[in-house]
């Protein structure tokens, strides 16, 4: 397609009339090799991943709403590897390899912007845990360093770092790797890149129960009607437990709602990331301009797309102890998104006790960061009926077992 001053002109008065459609239109077929409940980032990535690597195209994906309409497209965007423990760090280590490349593979600009993410440190305590986890990285081959005070205050100059403040910053972890990237363009692009190998994508689709034969699934049961799959993957984050226990699988998984919010917008004033544990908030700016700003998770536990008033507040104060230049800048939009928690704020990525059928969920709040990496080892293991390697430690076993991973310090925000 030719793109000419003219041309960008005429489409834009053309109210989306003759546009092409970035990815094919699908009624459901009666019967999939594979069928992937849910249509965010990491199903679609899924799908992309099983026709790309595995040869694997007669696949579903069945979305209730619109693509990308979960928390794919409500989160706050930053991709980061930077995990405390050896199995973590090296899955999200192998993601952000992978989103590395992304733009080129999927032929989608996902516009992935390395801007780095600094973690502040306000406390002599934080600032040990924070040591701790970069030499952690660091023996893992990830980019981590600890930043000085003085360095703070060349490299983010609107920080506030007085030690009057209430919890002075005392320095800070980095990633210079770490980033963000944009959400609607990631879903985007894998639901083109799948439906051009041949994946079907349908809308508007629910699953409201499973049907199974003996231990093995059978088929979903959806508001279109009954489809039958070799293989099922549940990839419903904020309804993984919900939607597992309809097939028979009981999973310890919480869910709370997590909010983020945005600014009017501005000119460039912020070229990086900044989060505090501590005072709780962490901020960005967007290439749109907005300030984009994001909380601990809603303290309750709940299914509405909302949370409650008093979050936004504590970090909007959070936010402006760390920034008292933006106390005049005004807020656009507040939502939220509902977050699946794990006891050891780890991921399942799992084959379950049923026979084909498979679990991906329990992201907490940092699952965008692992979208590619997630559909990559998710689809090796629903292709292979075996654990890939990376996905191995993030089986539903450790909660028998015991092995779990505690990543709540690493985790980015509080769950
Ligand atoms: P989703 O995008 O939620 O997709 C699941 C889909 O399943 C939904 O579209 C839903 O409609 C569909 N579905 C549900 N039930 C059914 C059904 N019965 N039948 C059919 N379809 C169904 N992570 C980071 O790494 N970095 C961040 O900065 C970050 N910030 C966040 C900020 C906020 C405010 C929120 C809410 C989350 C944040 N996260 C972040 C977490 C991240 O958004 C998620 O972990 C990730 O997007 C999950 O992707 P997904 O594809 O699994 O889920
Ligand atoms: O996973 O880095 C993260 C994150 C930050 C805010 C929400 N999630």
């Amino acid at each position: 397609m030719q793109y000419s001053a003219w041309r960008l002109f005429k489409e834009g008065l053309s109210n989306h009339q003759n546009w092409p459609e970035t990815w094919a239109t699908k009624t459901a077929k009666p019967r999939y090799d594979v069928v992937i409940v849910g249509g965010g980032g990491h199903g679609l990535a899924t799908a992309y991943y099983l026709a790309k690597n595995h040869g694997i195209r007669n696949v579903a994906v069945l979305e209730k709403g619109y693509i990308g309409g979960g928390n794919s497209g409500r989160n706050t965007t930053l991709v980061r590897s930077n995990y405390l423990w050896n199995e973590s760090s090296r899955f999200y280590e192998h993601s952000l390899k992978l989103w590395e490349d992304l733009t080129q593979d999927i032929n989608y600009n996902v516009m992935f912007s390395q801007r780095g993410i600094y973690s502040l440190g306000h406390s002599l305590q934080d600032m040990r845990d924070m040591e701790r986890r970069v030499s952690a990285n660091v023996l893992n081959d990830i980019d981590a360093e600890m930043v000085s005070l003085e360095e703070l205050k060349d490299r983010i100059p609107h920080l506030n770092l007085s030690d009057k403040a209430r919890y002075p910053v005392m320095g800070a972890a980095y990633q210079a790797r770490g980033g963000t990237a944009r959400h609607d363009a990631v879903v985007w692009g894998f639901a083109r890149a799948a439906s051009r190998l041949g994946v079907d994508i349908i809308q508007g689709c629910e699953v409201l129960d499973f049907e199974r034969e003996n231990d093995q699934i059978k088929s979903v049961k959806t508001n279109q009607g009954v489809i039958r799959a070799d293989k099922v993957a549940i990839v419903v984050a904020g309804h993984t437990s919900v939607l597992a226990n309809k097939a028979g699988v009981r999973l310890p998984i919480s869910s709370h709602p997590l909010q983020a919010f945005v600014s009017e917008p501005m000119k460039p004033v912020l070229d990086t990331v900044v989060m505090s544990n501590a005072v709780h908030g962490y901020i960005s700016q967007s290439d749109k301009g907005d300030l984009v700003i994001g909380a601990g998770i809603d303290s309750y536990n709940g299914y509405s797309q909302r949370g409650s008033p008093h979050v936004i507040e504590h970090t909007a104060q959070a936010i402006l102890e760390l920034f008292p230049c933006f106390s005049r800048v005004r807020m656009n939009r507040q939502w939220a998104g509902i977050v699946d928690t794990c006891p050891d704020a780890c991921p399942i990525i799992s084959k379950t006790k049923v026979k084909g059928l498979y679990v991906n969920g329990g992201w907490g709040t940092g699952g965008f960061k692992a979208t590619p990496g997630s559909g990559h080892v998710f689809a090796a293991t629903i292709a292979n009926d075996h654990p890939h390697p990376l996905a191995e430690p993030f089986s539903i076993e450790r909660f028998s077992t015991g092995h779990l991973i505690d990543e709540h310090g690493a985790a980015g925000v509080a769950h």
